[in-house]
């Protein structure tokens, strides 16, 4: 009976538990490689703050920045950051490269 009991409630304890493992804030994993972004479109959740994980794997200092999002971030050669974005409104939110303002990539919030 204890053991009916303990399999009844397991799928709902699963469900109550689960959030606290899964990222919060979310995160999302984004690369530079000297030449470009990667993913150069990363796609959001609306009105929910995000954690960007960047990744500078090219050989020479980059700095994050997105004036729409009001964030800028030096990343060293071969060095990480964390950025956080958000809450956005649904849209589209470009950031670039400021040491190489051609290479670019965009958030889209949905
Ligand atoms: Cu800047």
């Amino acid at each position: 009976m204890r053991t009916r009991l303990a399999l009844l409630l397991l799928p709902f304890l699963a469900a109550v538990a689960a959030p606290a493992f899964a990222a919060d804030p979310p995160e999302v994993a984004l690369a530079f490689l000297g030449d470009r972004f990667e993913p150069a479109e990363i796609q959001v959740p609306a009105n929910t703050k995000v954690t960007l994980k960047i990744e500078n794997r090219s050989s020479g200092a980059m700095e994050f920045e997105s004036k729409s999002m009001h964030r800028e971030k030096v990343v060293p050669a071969g060095g990480k950051a964390t950025v956080s974005i958000g809450p956005l409104k649904p849209g589209r939110y470009d950031f670039f490269d400021d040491f190489h303002p051609k290479i670019g990539g965009v958030v889209v919030a949905r």
